[in-house]
């Protein structure tokens, strides 16, 4: 009895400590154009230390990222989608990354 009693907690302790580990949240892509947008985007965070994954919908132009909380934050995240040339929630692309996309990830009408 008191040995299931020590599995189930241990079983406990394994599922939450799951479920605090990874973080999910969304992040506005508001000026992304195109699914090669999508791939500049899933590059420029493969990189990042405690990144697990981002899901972007193309149309909405909104990517469900999925990160290790306490290895990597949104700040971090928002920063290297920005290095990538693209606006991330609040943090403006970087405009030199910008400047270097090919000309259907540019937003119309802007250089
Ligand atoms: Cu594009």
């Amino acid at each position: 009895m008191k040995k299931s009693l020590i599995l189930i907690a241990a079983a406990a302790m394994i599922i939450s400590a799951c479920g605090e580990k990874n973080k999910t949240a969304d992040v506005a892509l508001s000026t992304m154009q195109c699914g090669m947008c999508s791939m500049n985007i899933e590059n420029a965070l493969s990189g990042l230390k405690g990144f697990v994954s981002i899901e972007i919908d193309d149309d909405k132009k909104v990517g469900k990222v999925v990160y290790e909380a306490g290895v990597l934050d949104m700040a971090a995240i928002e920063k290297a989608i920005a290095g990538a040339g693209y606006d991330a929630n609040d943090t403006p692309a970087n405009k030199e990354a910008y400047a270097k996309l090919d000309m259907c990830c540019k937003i119309p009408g802007k250089e």
